[in-house]
């Protein structure tokens, strides 16, 4: 994507007017448009301009029960809060007088060119959030111009999400019974996945105290979880046979946060890794993913690209990770939110607006382009 000044405003005001379901008139360039004249209510009257506010929106929407299990994170959730706080702590230095006006938030990842680097992260059951379920997300990532990973715990098959075309389609594997993930992952491939993601960070489930309070039960008859265990849980080894099961598809690893584990992961043939703690829903008091990054980066050296999810729910918090060395950055609950809110248009509106985000950081710091974010722009942690 490439932006200049005027298009932001355009952008900005755009937003809005999604979010209330109205277009304003295109504007001019005078800044003071964007105090000015968002239609920015929902249904129930909030204002849509952050991702916090349709969090707040889509608390009020979504099962109570389904809420506990969407929005927890594991026993005290001391790494729910901080997956956001070390964003928020983290201080940025601007640049001044830089060209910032022409911007562009193009990525590369795995040989496809994404306007933007802001990816759907695998969630659960989106079903709970909307009836659309997945297939309103793979709308979304559509109108947002990005990146999908579906999750195996998907309400709707794989072959029926990958109808809607989003711009990227990565599959997350939950390893189950070997011939039974053997068949997931071809079926996953068959249906357009160009990417196999693989959770690497649930031996066992977390200590889900609030869904557990909650009495929440996953959905019945999910069409990729057999119900099964696993014949042992997953170890470096198992990636061989997912890789073949994968015949040439890139199979990335999701979860990693030791930088030890960088080596055995390349040497395993991961063509990517995602830095994540499962939007802290696994092990409580685990680091912030945002903290464990630069190690990780560091490790990697440029090898395969690094993604990182958790926490991000602000445009500075995506070039906080880009300016740590993220490749890519994705989103969970924020799309979920979007979702219950109002189908594939609020998953878009909630991509836009930290998108537009993202841009106006990028201009505020002077970085008019994702290779020029580095860590010159990282100060003191609060
Ligand atoms: C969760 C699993 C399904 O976090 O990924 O609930």
């Amino acid at each position: 994507m490439s932006v200049n000044r005027r298009d932001v405003v355009k952008s900005v005001i755009a937003l809005g007017a999604t979010a209330a379901g109205a277009r304003t008139a295109a504007a001019d360039n005078s800044l003071s448009l964007l105090d000015a004249s968002i239609p920015h209510s929902d249904a129930v009257g909030g204002m849509l301009l952050t991702v916090e506010d349709y969090e707040r929106a889509a608390r009020a929407r979504i099962d109570p029960t389904a809420w506990e299990y969407i929005a927890s994170g594991a026993a005290d959730e001391l790494t729910l809060r901080s997956n956001v706080d070390s964003f928020r702590a983290l201080r940025l230095v601007p640049h001044q007088l830089r060209d910032v006006s022409h911007v562009t938030t193009d990525v590369t990842l795995l040989g496809h060119t994404l306007s933007h680097p802001i990816l759907l992260a695998p969630t659960a059951c989106h079903k709970l959030a909307h009836p659309d379920g997945e297939v309103g997300t793979a709308r979304g990532a559509r109108l947002a111009d990005t990146g999908m990973v579906l999750s195996s715990y998907s309400t709707v098959p794989v072959d029926r999400v990958a109808e809607e075309k989003p711009p990227l389609f990565w599959f997350q594997l939950y390893v189950q019974e070997r011939g039974y993930t053997t068949d997931l992952v071809k079926r996953a491939v068959r249906s357009g996945a160009t990417a196999i993601a693989v959770t690497i960070d649930t031996p066992v489930s977390g200590a889900r105290n609030r869904q557990q309070r909650a009495n929440f039960k996953f959905p019945e008859n999910l069409p990729h979880i057999s119900g099964n265990a696993p014949e042992h849980p997953l170890v470096w080894k198992d990636l061989e046979w997912i890789r073949d099961a994968a015949g040439g598809v890139p199979v990335l690893l999701k979860g990693i946060l030791h930088p030890d584990d960088v080596e055995p992961a390349l040497k395993a043939g991961a063509a990517g890794l995602m830095v994540s703690n499962h939007g802290g829903r696994n092990l409580d008091t685990c680091v912030a993913t945002i903290d464990a990054l630069p190690a990780i980066v560091a490790q990697v050296r440029g090898r395969v690209p690094v993604l990182v999810d958790g926490g991000i729910r602000r445009g500075t918090d995506v070039l906080k990770a880009l300016a740590r060395g993220a490749s890519a950055v994705m989103i969970g609950r924020p799309y979920v939110y979007g979702l219950a809110v109002n189908g594939a248009d609020g998953v878009k509106s909630v991509v836009d607006i930290l998108r537009a985000e993202l841009v106006m950081a990028m201009q505020l710091t002077g970085c008019a382009s994702v290779p020029r974010i580095d860590s010159s722009i990282l100060g003191a942690t609060a």
